[in-house]
């Protein structure tokens, strides 16, 4: 059988939410656990175990990570999933500790955001892999499963929440798995420092939902987490015009994100 061509792939990942990119970052993989090691102590953090340490933002911390957003394949992935002009949204790093219930990342009503994870370490079904429900990111998927039913599936169906139905992502350094945000994710079985981290991608807002959701993740994801400025000065610092075709629109909003943020938080 041969490779998937982009339209195919594309296909998947709009009926299923997901796609696996085995390998594809394997050559650059040792710079990058490096890259994502000098991030902690950098910023005067040491993960003792105990919890999730996270980073927002993290690729934006090393001149090595940002370079991430112009490797050729990777980028050529991204450009097939959301178009040419997608937005780089952001980031996160982790040592995980411990597992992750069902969640979706975000719920947006222009369905426009994915999330790239790379996890550093091998990681199987029962050490921590990702576990995705396939296709419960779609209008129909959302009206079937809520995210606290499948928390709540002890008393639902008398099954603890790892042996609900998922696919479980298994992956080795320099994998790349690509996720919708509004897909049913989860893991268990993962150990005391499952490194990992994301970069968040979107496709860039035209109609007046998708500039509304924009505004929103803005208000989120990064306002929330305590930054001031869309993107560290890594990422802009010395960003090719190609890389700064996916840096332009954020900022065109912030200054509405904000100001959504400050009335959000006046009405709480
Ligand atoms: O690896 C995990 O435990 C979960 C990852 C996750 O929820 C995410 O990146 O959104």
């Amino acid at each position: 059988m041969s490779k998937p061509t982009p339209a195919q792939q594309r296909a998947f990942f709009e009926s299923f939410g997901f796609l696996k990119l085995p390998g594809l970052l394997k050559p650059e993989i040792a710079t990058i656990i490096s890259e994502f090691e000098a991030v902690f102590p950098q910023l005067g953090l040491k993960h003792d175990g105990t919890k999730r340490t996270m980073i927002v933002p993290f690729v934006d911390q090393r001149p090595g990570l940002c370079a991430l957003l112009d490797h050729p394949a990777l980028n050529a992935t991204i450009c097939n999933l959301l178009g040419d002009d997608f937005n780089y949204m952001g980031s996160d790093g982790n040592y995980y500790s411990g597992e992750s219930t069902w969640h979706r990342d975000s719920v947006t009503g222009s369905n426009s955001y994915i999330k790239a994870a790379l996890y550093l370490d091998s990681v199987t079904k029962d050490t921590g892999c990702l576990r995705v429900i396939p296709g419960s990111h779609t209008d129909l998927g959302l009206r079937t499963w809520k995210d606290e039913t499948l928390r709540d599936s002890e008393n639902q169906w008398g099954l603890h929440q790892r042996d609900l139905p998922a696919q479980p992502l298994e992956s080795e350094p320099g994998d790349v798995l690509i996720f919708n945000h509004r897909l049913l994710h989860a893991s268990f079985g993962g150990g005391k420092a499952r490194r990992m981290f994301t970069m968040n991608l979107g496709r860039r807002a035209k109609t007046a939902t998708e500039i509304d959701d924009l505004i929103a993740y803005g208000d989120h994801h990064f306002y929330h987490y305590g930054l001031r400025t869309p993107y560290g000065k890594a990422m802009t610092d010395q960003a090719s015009p190609e890389r700064m075709r996916h840096l332009s629109q954020l900022p065109q909003f912030w200054d509405a994100s904000v100001a959504r943020n400050k009335a959000r938080l006046a009405n709480v």
